[in-house]
């Protein structure tokens, strides 16, 4: 009985050092010290022995129960240590790597363009406003002097939702909205950007929705002169102060007389290229003096009150200024396009 315990012993110390994870020692626990263990039947089978021999052989099953017991446990914090080491290091950090860096976004170059002429126009004393994108066809046409049935509003050039309801195809509605609002006081003084929307088939030069500024001042004494002096301003602080402009004849419905306004053109110093086409002149907006009928249905005494209004698309304004050769690169969102508008380098 001695030497089958030491035998035990023996062999229980020598699985717990072969073990190598936590697995295979709570295997050798459960071998050596469990119910059914030898140590166990050892114990049980205590009362075949002799009265002497029996406190004697019980303290040593004791004993190598103990050792065995003591030897699992050592091991085990061995081994859980082991693992906790071997975790951090394929955790680890190394710090003395560099860093990725972050990009970081900016803003996009036809807001900068619209606030460039926003802080300009801001800086003449006008008042931003803003209005809806889907518009009722009285504000995009009728009280813009384009009654139901006139040429200029073909059904083919407009998204209409239903008879009424259209996507606005000018900025033009939210400056009646505003004049309506003014009740036939004056002035009204302001711009109005945002985007607008026109049936086209997509190409370098035209995008079915597109950015548009609109200015409108009404008041007392609003003459030709005060449109050509504010678009000189205009031209001059957005282009470069050697830049003339040109006012040639034209024609819109809602203003009378109309004119459409040149830029001088900056590559060939007026001679003549490729941009302005050999004419030296670049047409860049439409303007002219705000039709009568236009004032009186919104609600202004046009005898008492007159005024000028512009237009302009903010794509070609930020192509000619920056040389985009197609529209589309400013809704394509292609990085290496857009990443040449850095504000810090441009401002
Ligand atoms: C262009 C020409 C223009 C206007 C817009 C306007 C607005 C009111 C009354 C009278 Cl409420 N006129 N706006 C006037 C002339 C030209 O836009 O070529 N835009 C891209």
């Amino acid at each position: 009985m001695e030497e089958r315990l030491k035998q035990l012993q023996q062999e229980a110390i020598g699985r717990v050092e072969d073990a190598q994870a936590l697995k295979a020692l709570n295997e050798v626990r459960v071998a050596y010290l469990g119910k059914k263990g030898p140590i166990t039947e050892v114990l049980k089978g205590m009362g075949k022995l002799s009265a002497e021999e029996r406190p004697k052989i019980g303290a040593m099953a004791n004993d190598v129960r103990d050792a065995i017991a003591s030897a699992i446990e050592e091991k085990q914090q061995k081994l859980e240590a082991e693992a906790i080491q071997a975790q951090l290091a394929e955790e680890g950090i190394d710090v003395t790597l560099p860093g990725r860096s972050v990009k970081a976004g900016n803003h996009h170059p036809l807001t900068n363009v619209v606030e460039e002429i926003e802080n300009l126009f801001i800086s003449m004393g006008y008042k931003v406003e803003e209005g809806p994108e889907v518009e009722q066809d009285y504000y995009n046409f009728e009280a813009l002097n384009l009654p139901k049935g006139h040429p200029a509003r073909d059904m083919q050039d407009s998204f209409y939702i239903t008879e009424e309801i259209l996507l606005r195809t000018q900025t033009s509605p939210v400056q009646v909205r505003t004049m309506e609002r003014h009740a036939g006081n004056g002035p009204v003084k302001i711009i109005c950007p945002g985007k607008v929307y026109r049936r086209d088939n997509d190409d370098a030069t035209h995008s079915h929705q597109f950015m548009q500024i609109e200015g409108l001042v009404v008041d007392e004494n609003i003459r030709m002169s005060d449109l050509k002096g504010t678009l000189d301003i205009f031209a001059k602080k957005m282009f470069g102060a050697d830049r003339e402009i040109r006012l040639r004849p034209s024609f819109f419905p809602f203003t009378e007389p109309s004119v459409e306004m040149d830029l001088s053109c900056k590559i060939c110093g007026g001679k003549g290229c490729n941009v302005c086409k050999a004419t030296g002149w670049i047409e860049i907006l439409g303007a002219g003096m705000v039709h009568p009928n236009v004032l009186e249905m919104a609600g202004f005494d046009s005898k008492k009150y007159t005024g000028f209004a512009f237009g302009m698309g903010v794509e070609r304004i930020a192509m000619l200024k920056y040389g985009v050769d197609d529209i589309r690169h400013f809704y394509t969102n292609d990085h290496r396009f857009l990443n040449q508008f850095n504000r810090s380098e441009i401002n």
